[in-house]
């Protein structure tokens, strides 16, 4: 069982115990920061925002830019002072983020300089809003601050530490708010069972930090660690394989999608440093999982997490993973399969996912809360099999299960099947609709350059690997497939999008 004392400043702990000539984190371009240095920059922003800046412990923080070392001091800075970090994604424009910053009440901001004309344009009253990066003398980092060391705010363990939106696919945004233990947890949870990094490990992905996903894996997981973090502003597959050589990286963070682009281009890179290899943000078909294995050697480790849960709670570590499956619950965690009334439903049928451990949803004033935590249990909207032996297996988003002339379908299994296309980079698959069938499968596909966009080979190539009553009726092929900021497949804009 996790224990933290009731006094508990998390980017405090985050920041403790680390050599300092030790490297917190690298750039692709400039000098490294110490663990020294990352301390020296945290504290002098800390004692700029809680005097020239007038935040006081409480305060909601907007923050706001591309992954840099900056962003990750100043949201260690904002915790440190005692105020709640807010962050958002460099990608929301000016209407979503006054929404945010509504829903948040939001006081503060800081924003890199690149990413502030959409911040600017919103309407957000009251905002007070510095900017870190520029030229200009006022710039956060251009002001004098002193040098000293800055004594963190004596928080409460359970005093709210940051809160992340979560926009699911569609509707109004849910800010979940989280404990400064809560951050730590993830990290003694997911990061130290699965991941079990040591002070050598450097970690490096493409989730943002606006993006729970990347926050854990960039910021909290290697510093809890005592490892390094190589913070890339663009993170594409092109950035990601030549960094991953240069700077050694061992522990990658991204999404199936990018793990299928890398898949293109890897010739020529060296990925012999990578040990662990983590996919998250969407489900992992097998199909991926495997063909990364055979390309790479590597076996990547599948896991769901949440945003009303800060990270990862079902993965699998090492030479125990089933390709095709999640995994099992994270030690700290529990999980089981239910039905809509929250009675468990027996091992081997589908249900709804529920789990409960040191993370809870909290989410900020919001009546969804009692949709999405129920008797204790954070019902998630998966719908899983929870295998005889104890092993989770992914079916769909609940909402997105097909039903087809009286048969369940779940979408990603046909777009599984479409994946093993060698043709086939990216595949959805939704219900369309059907006065006679109820709803019927429409697959959207998006090919390898240059592959010819022929769906009838398509479909009886998907008649050979699954039963027929699932392969879709009509396949489409897109140039790219529409997703949220944080790379989440948007399966509403396809369901609404007209036949040909
Ligand atoms: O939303 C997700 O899919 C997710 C996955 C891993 C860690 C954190 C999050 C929010």
């Amino acid at each position: 069982e996790l224990r933290y004392p009731e006094r508990l400043n998390c980017a405090a702990e985050l920041l403790t115990g680390q050599p300092g000539d030790r490297p917190a984190f690298l750039t692709p371009t400039g000098e490294p920061w110490t663990y020294a240095e990352l301390r020296a920059r945290v504290d002098r922003l800390a004692h700029l925002l809680t005097g020239e800046l007038g935040v006081v412990p409480g305060n909601r923080v907007l923050l706001r830019g591309p992954t840099t070392p900056w962003l990750a001091a100043c949201w260690l800075a904002v915790l440190k002072a005692g105020a709640v970090a807010v962050t958002v994604l460099a990608q929301q424009r000016p209407h979503e983020l006054s929404t945010l910053c509504e829903i948040a009440r939001v006081r503060h901001a800081l924003c890199d300089i690149r990413s502030v004309d959409d911040l600017a344009k919103a309407e957000i009253p009251g905002l007070r809003l510095t900017t870190y990066g520029g030229d200009a003398p006022d710039d956060l980092l251009r002001r004098p601050a002193p040098h000293t060391p800055f004594e963190a705010v004596a928080t409460a363990a359970d005093d709210v530490a940051l809160i992340a939106f979560t926009s699911g696919t569609t509707g109004r945004p849910k800010g979940c708010m989280h404990f400064h233990r809560d951050v730590l947890a993830v990290a003694d949870t997911f990061s130290r069972h699965v991941l079990r990094p040591g002070p050598d490990d450097v970690f490096t992905g493409s989730p943002p930090l606006g993006f729970t996903f990347g926050l854990g894996g960039l910021v909290v997981f290697p510093l809890r660690a005592g490892a390094s973090a190589l913070l890339l502003e663009q993170a594409g597959p092109r950035q990601l394989l030549p960094a991953i050589a240069r700077h050694r990286v061992t522990v990658l963070f991204t999404a199936p999608t990018a793990y299928r682009a890398m898949l293109g281009e890897l010739d020529g890179h060296d990925l012999s440093s990578l040990r662990r290899c983590v996919s998250a943000g969407e489900n992992l078909p097998a199909a991926t999982w495997q063909a990364w294995h055979e390309r790479t050697g590597l076996r990547l480790i599948n896991g769901i997490g949440a945003t009303e849960l800060l990270h990862i709670f079902i993965s699998a570590a090492d030479e125990n993973i089933r390709p095709g499956t999640t995994g099992v619950p994270v030690p700290g965690w529990q999980a089981r399969v239910q039905d809509a009334d929250g009675e468990p439903v027996p091992d081997g049928r589908p249900g709804l996912l529920a789990v409960r451990g040191p993370v809870g949803c909290r989410y900020l004033a919001d009546p969804r809360q009692r949709v999405y935590v129920r008797d204790g249990w954070n019902v998630t909207g998966d719908t899983y099999v929870r295998e005889p032996d104890g092993w989770f297996r992914y079916v769909a988003r609940a909402d997105d299960m097909i039903i087809s002339a009286g048969y369940n379908i779940a979408g990603p299994e046909v777009e599984d099947a479409l994946l093993r296309h060698p043709d086939v980079v990216e595949a959805a698959v939704v219900g369309r609709p059907d006065e006679e069938r109820g709803q019927v499968v429409v697959a959207f596909a998006v090919l390898k350059e240059g592959a010819d966009r022929d769906a009838e080979a398509l479909r009886a190539f998907v008649k050979t690997e699954l039963a027929p009553y699932k392969c879709p009726r009509e396949i489409v092929f897109l140039d790219a497939l529409p997703r949220t900021a944080t790379g989440k497949l948007q399966r509403f804009r396809l369901r609404t999008r007209h036949p040909r």
